[in-house]
C-alpha cells in the first residue's frame, strides 16, 4: 500500500488547457499521413471480398502494367519477412490459435483480409491498380453467427477442427472466495428469487478519428517506422519477434495520434506489410488506410452473449450470480482478444457483496473480424449485465433500484474489501456518489413527473435508468499479469532530466493518442519539482527517446505511468540534496524542499532546483564522489489496480407510438480519486459517455449473410455526433486510491463502461408498463417499437430456451477447477 501524498498543491487540481491542443487544433501536428519522405512509394491493399474462401490463383500482370506501379506482391513474396501477428494473452494453455499471417497463404477467413499489395508511385496509382489485380476465390462455407459457430457445424478454420478457441471459468468455492453458486441458486428457486436472462453485446467498430497509416523507411542503419498507433514498444516487440529485425534495428514513432479507443492497440498486418515491401524494394513507403478499409479490416470489439443467474432472498439480498458467456473472436485470436472476456470476469460482481460467483467464457472463432480490446474491454460488458440485473431485481422485490442497489453494494466503512471474484478494492464510497447524483439529477421528482405521465397515458413516457459501476483499471499488477498467463507485463518507465538552462525533459513509456499527457505530466512534474509548468517539455511516443514504455490502454498511464513519474522526481530531489547542502554550505540534515527550494531550516538561505541543474551542468565546484547528473529514472509496477466507480443516472423519453428515444437528463457523479487536472478529466467523462451511450442506442457492426460488413461506412454505422447527445451534469467525490501515492484513480473507460446499461435502464424503465423487460442493443426505435407491440421479452434476441443447447455444448475443454481461478487477483 503506498501512502497517499496529501500536501497542498497548486497544480495537481487545477484546470490547465491542453498544451498539445495549440499544435492539435492549429493544424500544426504531423500526422503519420502528412509524412513525405523522397523516393516514397505508396501501397494499395487487395482484400478478399469473401468471408471465408480459398485462392486459388492470383494474376498481377494488368496491375503491374499500371501506370506508375512498381511490384505487386503476393504471399509468397513476402513470406520470408511478413511476420506474424501474435497474441500476447492465450487464456488457457490449451488455447486454440490460427496462425495469423499478415497476408495468408492460399485462405481467407474475413471479408477484408488482405491476399495482394500494390506499389506505386503515387496513392491514386496504387489504388487504381489494386482493382486490377485478379484474384480467384473458391468460396468457403462460413460462420458468422456466434451461436452457430459455438455448435462446431461450420467451421471458421477448418484446420483447428473446431470452432472453440478456449474455455476459462472463476468459481468462488474453488477459488476459495466465496460459496457454491449452484447451491445457491439452488435454494433461491426453492424459497428466494432466481433471475435468468440473456443478454446480447453487439459487435462495435472503435471508429477513431485518425485513419491508421504508417510510414517506413528502410534506408538508414536502422529501420524507421511511423505509425499510427497506440503501443509503439509493443509492436517494436512483436516486429522484432516475428520478422527477424533486431530490436535496436527498428524505431517505431507514434507521432500525434487522432484517437485508438484500444483499436490501435493491435499490431496490424498493415504495419507488417508496409514494412516488408519497404525492406524489399529498399525504399521508404506509406500506406493509409480508407474509412471503409479501416472499418473491415481494425479490430472490433464486444460480440458477446451473456447468459446469466442471479439469486437472491425475497427480500433483495443477493445469494448468488452465474455468468456464461460466449464470445465472437471473429477469424482469429488478435493480440489480447481472448482476454477480453476474462477481463470481465471480476466485474460481474460490481459493487455487491456476493456469497457465491461463478464465470464460465467459451470463445469461438468465426468468419468475421477478429476482435479486442474496444474502450472498457470486458468491464463494460460486465457492467451491463449486472446493472441491468439490479433493475429486475429491484422490479421482482417491489422496490426503487437505488434502494436494491443499496441494500447489497459494499458500504464505505467496509473498505477494503476483498470480493467474491477475489479482487481487493481499495477504497470506495458508493453512498456519496450516489447521494450526489440523485441531488443533481432530481431523482424524486424525475420519478413523480414520470408516475404522472404514466398515471396520464402520456404516449411520450419517462424512464430513469441506473447504474452505480465500478471498474478495475491501471493495467496492471505484472504479477496479476503473469498468474493470467498474459505475455507481458504492466510496469510503466518514466525519466527525468535537469537541463542546464532550467527546464526539464521528461519522458514516458506511456503513448498518449489524445488523453493529454504532456498537460496532466507536466502539472505532476511542476508539482513534484516545483518548476514552472511551462518548463516542463514531455516526450513520448518514440522507442528511441523512450525506449522503456508499455504504452497506453486500460486506464493506466496516470496510475502507473504517473506514479513512476513522481518516483522519477523524488529520486531527482534526492540527488540535487547534497548538490545543494554544498552549494549552501550546509548539511543534508538541515536542508528542507519546496516549491523547487532547497533551504536551510530556520534560514533564508536557499537555493533553486534549477540553479542545482546548472551546477551540475558546469561541475566546476562540485561535492567529491557525486555523480554530476541529477538525473532520474523509474519504474512502476502497482501493486494493485485501481477501482474508480461512480453513480450516473439517465433520463429517457420514449415515444410509445414510434419507439424514438429522446434523452432527457444524464447525471454522472465519479469518483476517480485525487484528479491531476478536471478539465482533462471532464472531456474523457464526456467522451467515454457519449461512446457508452453510443452502444446503447445507435452503434452496431452488421454482416449479411454473405459476411459483407453492411455497416461498413459512416452512412450505416451510426457513430453519433455533437448534435445527437444533450449536456451532460458531470460531478466527483473523492476517495483516494492506495496504490499509487497521488491517490488517483484512471477515468479513460469509465464514462463508457457506466453509461450503456444506465440508458438502456431508463429506456426499459419507460416501457415496462407496457410488458417490456429487454430492449436488443443497440435499442433503435424499430426495436423498442416492435418491444412495445410484442408486449415485452428481448426483441430481437433468440429465446433463451432456444440458446440452451449451444450454451450447454460450450462444455469445459479443463477441468475447471483445476488452475483456471489461479487468476483471482488480490
Ligand atoms: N486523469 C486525471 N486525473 C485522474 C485520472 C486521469 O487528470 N484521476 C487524466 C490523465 O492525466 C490523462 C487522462 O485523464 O491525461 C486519462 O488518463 P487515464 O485514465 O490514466 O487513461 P490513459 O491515459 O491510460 O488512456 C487510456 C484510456 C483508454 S483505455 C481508452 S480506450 C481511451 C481513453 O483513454 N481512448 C481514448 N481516452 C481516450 N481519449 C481520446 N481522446 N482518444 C482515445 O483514443
Amino acid at each position: 500500500m503506498t501512502a497517499v501524498d496529501d500536501r497542498p498543491s497548486t497544480e495537481i487540481g487545477s484546470a490547465r488547457r491542453r498544451k498539445e491542443d495549440q499544435r492539435l487544433i492549429t493544424g500544426r501536428t504531423k500526422w503519420t499521413d502528412n509524412i513525405q519522405l523522397p523516393g516514397m512509394l505508396h501501397l494499395a491493399m487487395v482484400r478478399s471480398p469473401f468471408a471465408h474462401a480459398t485462392i486459388t490463383s492470383i494474376d498481377t500482370e494488368a496491375a503491374k502494367g499500371s501506370p506508375n506501379v512498381v511490384a505487386v506482391f503476393t504471399h509468397d513474396d513476402i513470406a520470408d519477412i511478413q511476420g506474424v501477428n501474435i497474441t500476447a494473452w492465450p487464456i488457457t494453455p490449451d488455447q486454440k490459435s490460427p496462425d495469423h499471417l499478415p497476408m495468408p497463404k492460399d485462405r481467407v477467413s474475413h471479408t477484408g483480409e488482405i491476399v495482394a499489395v500494390v506499389v506505386a508511385r503515387s496513392a491514386a496509382a496504387a489504388r487504381d491498380a489494386a482493382e486490377l489485380v485478379d484474384v480467384d476465390y473458391d468460396e468457403l462455407p462460413a460462420v458468422l453467427d456466434l451461436k452457430e459457430a459455438a455448435k462446431d457445424e461450420v467451421l471458421a478454420q477448418p484446420h483447428l477442427g473446431t470452432n472453440k478457441s478456449a474455455f476459462w471459468q472463476l468459481d468462488s468455492k474453488a477459488g476459495g472466495t466465496g460459496g457454491d453458486v449452484e447451491e445457491a441458486i439452488a435454494k433461491a428457486r426453492e424459497g428466494g428469487i432466481v433471475i435468468e436472462r440473456e443478454y446480447r453485446q453487439q459487435r462495435l467498430i472503435p471508429a477513431f478519428m485518425e485513419p491508421r497509416s504508417t510510414v517506413v523507411d528502410p534506408t538508414g542503419e536502422q529501420v524507421v517506422m511511423w505509425t499510427a498507433t497506440q503501443a509503439p514498444h509493443v509492436l517494436r516487440f512483436c516486429i522484432a519477434a516475428t520478422t527477424g529485425l533486431p530490436e535496436s534495428k527498428i524505431r517505431v514513432i507514434a507521432p500525434d495520434v487522432g484517437g485508438g479507443f484500444g483499436g490501435k492497440l493491435q499490431s496490424t498486418p498493415e504495419e507488417f506489410i508496409t514494412l516488408a515491401v519497404a525492406r524489399k524494394l529498399g525504399k521508404p513507403a506509406k500506406y493509409t488506410e480508407t474509412r471503409s478499409e479501416s472499418m473491415v479490416s481494425a479490430h472490433h470489439g464486444r460480440d458477446q452473449w451473456q447468459k446469466l443467474t442471479l439469486s437472491a432472498e425475497k427480500d433483495g439480498t443477493v445469494t448468488g450470480l452465474k455468468v456464461e458467456l460466449l464470445a465472437d473472436l471473429g477469424a482469429y485470436a488478435a493480440l489480447v482478444g481472448g482476454g477480453v472476456p476474462v477481463l470481465g470476469a471480476w466485474m460481474f460482481n460490481a459493487i455487491y457483496k456476493f456469497p457465491a460467483y461463478q464465470f464460465n467464457t467459451t470463445n469461438y472463432y468465426t468468419n468475421k473480424t477478429w476482435v479486442d480490446a474496444y474502450r472498457g474491454a470486458g468491464r463494460p460488458e460486465a457492467t451491463y449485465a449486472i446493472e441491468r440485473l439490479m433493475d429486475e431485481l429491484a422490479v421482482e422485490v417491489g422496490v426503487d433500484p437505488l434502494e436494491i442497489r443499496e441494500k447489497n453494494w459494499i458500504k464505505h466503512d467496509e473498505f477494503p474489501f476483498t470480493t467474491v471474484a477475489g479482487m481487493t478494492y481499495d477504497s470506495g464510497n458508493y453512498e456519496a456518489a450516489t447521494e450526489k447524483a440523485k441531488e443533481l439529477f432530481g431523482y424524486d421528482e424525475l420519478r413523480a413527473e414520470q408516475k404522472r405521465r404514466r398515471d396520464a397515458g402520456d404516449p411520450v413516457q419517462l424512464g430513469i435508468g441506473v447504474s452505480t459501476f465500478t471498474e478495475m483499471c491501471g493495467l496492471a499488477p505484472s504479477r496479476v499479469l503473469g498468474s493470467l498467463n498474459y505475455g507481458a507485463g504492466g510496469w510503466e518507465s518514466a525519466s527525468i532530466r535537469m537541463l542546464a538552462t532550467g527546464t526539464v525533459e521528461v519522458v514516458t513509456g506511456a503513448s498518449a493518442h489524445g488523453q493529454g499527457h504532456e498537460t496532466a505530466w507536466s502539472q505532476i512534474v511542476a508539482d513534484r519539482l516545483g518548476v514552472p509548468f511551462e518548463n516542463v517539455e514531455v516526450l513520448h511516443g518514440d522507442t528511441q527517446i523512450a525506449p522503456k514504455g508499455m504504452d497506453t490502454y486500460g486506464s493506466r498511464s496516470l496510475v502507473v505511468g504517473g506514479e513512476a513519474l513522481v518516483r522519477a522526481a523524488d529520486k531527482v530531489i534526492e540527488k540535487a540534496k547534497p548538490i545543494a547542502a554544498h552549494m549552501l554550505e550546509a548539511s543534508v540534515d538541515d536542508l528542507e524542499f519546496e516549491g523547487g527550494r532547497f533551504s536551510v531550516k530556520g534560514t533564508d538561505k536557499g537555493v533553486g532546483i534549477s540553479d542545482v541543474a546548472l551546477a551540475t551542468f558546469a561541475a566546476h565546484d562540485y561535492p567529491e564522489g557525486l555523480e554530476p547528473s541529477i538525473d532520474a529514472d523509474a519504474t512502476f509496477d502497482p501493486v494493485n489496480f485501481s477501482f474508480p466507480h461512480g453513480t450516473h443516472l439517465c433520463a429517457m423519453e420514449v415515444d410509445t407510438e414510434t419507439g424514438a428515444t429522446t434523452m432527457r437528463k444524464y447525471v454522472c457523479v465519479d469518483d476517480i480519486g485525487t484528479i491531476i487536472n478536471p478539465l482533462i478529466v471532464e472531456g474523457q467523462v464526456h467522451g467515454g459517455l457519449v461512446q457508452g451511450i453510443a452502444q446503447a442506442l445507435w452503434e452496431g457492426a452488421e454482416y449479411d449473410e454473405q459476411g459483407t460488413l453492411v455497416s461498413g461506412s459512416f452512412v450505416d454505422y451510426t457513430l453519433p455526433t455533437t448534435a445527437d447527445t444533450i449536456s451532460f451534469i458531470t460531478d466527483h467525490t473523492t476517495s483516494p486510491a492506495t496504490s499509487n501515492s497521488l491517490g488517483t484513480k484512471g477515468v479513460g473507460e469509465a464514462g463508457t463502461i457506466a453509461s450503456t446499461p444506465a440508458v438502456v435502464n431508463a429506456i426499459v424503465d419507460a416501457i415496462r408498463h407496457l410488458g417490456v423487460d429487454d430492449v436488443t442493443m443497440p435499442c433503435t426505435p424499430e426495436r423498442v417499437w416492435k418491444a412495445i407491440q410484442s408486449g415485452g421479452g428481448t426483441t430481437d434476441a433468440a429465446p433463451v430456451a432456444d440458446a440452451q443447447p449451444h450454451f450447454d455444448e460450450a462444455a469445459p475443454n479443463q477441468d475447471p477447477a483445476a488452475g483456471t481461478t489461479d487468476g483471482a487477483a488480490q
